[in-house]
């Protein structure tokens, strides 16, 4: 789960939507046993709306797939069925929770009307059916099913670039912190047992200064991606500077660590990074510090610098190496 919002997300258009919702293709679901009811709801809509209906025969709603509807209208006096009990259905399944519903009440029946409403039934319509308010209030939910749907899609857009980097994709130094904070919290017993990477890439300046700013973009895009290739769904890949990144794997010995990291090392060293803005592809090392939490080092301010001690080493060690 931890990696789904990493990786591919290189150029990609992270704004918001905005602007007047559409509520063009909507679909609409009746529920009407009355089928003179049905055929007339059926002709007052058939502009606005395609409206599918189901005359809950069986007692039960029949229609596959709710969630493709954008509204539910259903009718408070079916013969067979307690319209009600259908609302209350509808609400409580995962599907069809946001989906508006339209009641079409008796005239006259307030009981029925507030009992809809305490459900959570959207809006209502009183018999006999006016066609100029149905299709007012038909518009009106569908406009406001659209706009709470794209709430809801630009607030998760929200919420992922606020933890990612769009350089890279990956989690950005903010998450990253809170993340090790909630590993090293006194309650994860398994804290003692967490290993970070720590790496830089090496004579970075060299390649921007060869191939431009640009490209070095590329490089540091195809990086990330070296990085989600070698490491396990549960470990955690994040930008944490420039041309830094960190991988914190949770339950991980240095022995382990180390394999990743060298496999890491290798897959970078030994193919060159195909890049647009670049004919030939571009030779690129990484240096990687490693470090363990163990007994002594159970903050995440202590495991970074002793990650970076060890990527201090590497680097002067000639880099392109593995340190501890
Ligand atoms: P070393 O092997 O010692 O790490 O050498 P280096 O050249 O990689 O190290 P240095 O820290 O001197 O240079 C890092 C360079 O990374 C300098 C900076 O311009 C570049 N850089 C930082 N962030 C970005 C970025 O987002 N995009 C690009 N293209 N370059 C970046
Ligand atoms: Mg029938
Ligand atoms: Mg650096
Ligand atoms: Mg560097």
């Amino acid at each position: 789960r931890m990696r789904e919002s990493t990786g591919e997300n290189f150029g990609v258009n992270l704004s918001n939507e905005t602007g007047p919702v559409s509520i063009a293709n909507a679909k609409a679901l009746l529920i009407e046993d009355y089928g003179r009811v049905a055929d007339r709801i059926g002709r007052y809509l058939g502009d606005l709306v395609q409206v599918d209906v189901d005359d809950v025969e069986s007692g039960e709603i029949t229609t596959p797939n709710l969630e493709k509807y954008d509204l539910f209208i259903i009718s408070l006096s079916l013969k067979n069925v307690d319209g009600l009990r259908l609302c209350s259905l509808l609400r409580s399944t995962e599907k069809t929770r946001h989906t508006p519903i339209l009641v079409l009440v008796d005239e006259g029946d307030d009981n029925q009307m507030v009992r809809a409403m305490e459900i959570g039934v959207t809006d209502y319509i009183t018999r006999p059916i006016d066609s100029n308010e149905l299709v007012a209030r038909t518009k009106s939910q569908l406009r406001q099913k659209r706009y709470a749907a794209r709430l809801r899609r630009n607030m998760k857009k929200s919420m992922e670039m606020a933890m990612t980097d769009a350089v890279t994709g990956l989690y950005n130094r903010h998450f990253l912190s809170s993340h090790l904070d909630n590993l090293m919290s006194p309650d994860n017993d398994k804290r003692s047992n967490v290993s970070l990477l720590m790496m830089d890439l090496d004579h970075f300046k060299i390649i921007n200064d060869t191939y431009g700013h640009a490209s070095g973009d590329e490089v540091l895009h195809e990086f990330a991606k070296r990085i989600s290739n070698n490491i396990r769904g549960i470990d955690l890949a994040a930008r944490f500077g420039g041309e830094e990144f960190v991988v914190v794997m949770n339950e991980t010995d240095l022995e382990f660590a180390y394999f990743v990291a060298e496999r890491l090392r290798r897959s970078v060293a030994e193919v060159p990074f195909e890049i647009s803005g670049s004919e030939e592809p571009i030779n690129v090392t990484v240096s990687i510090g490693i470090a363990r939490t163990g007994e002594s080092r159970q903050s995440s301010t202590k495991l970074l610098v002793a990650a970076d001690e060890a990527l201090y080493q590497a680097k002067n060690g000639g880099r392109n190496k593995v340190c501890t």
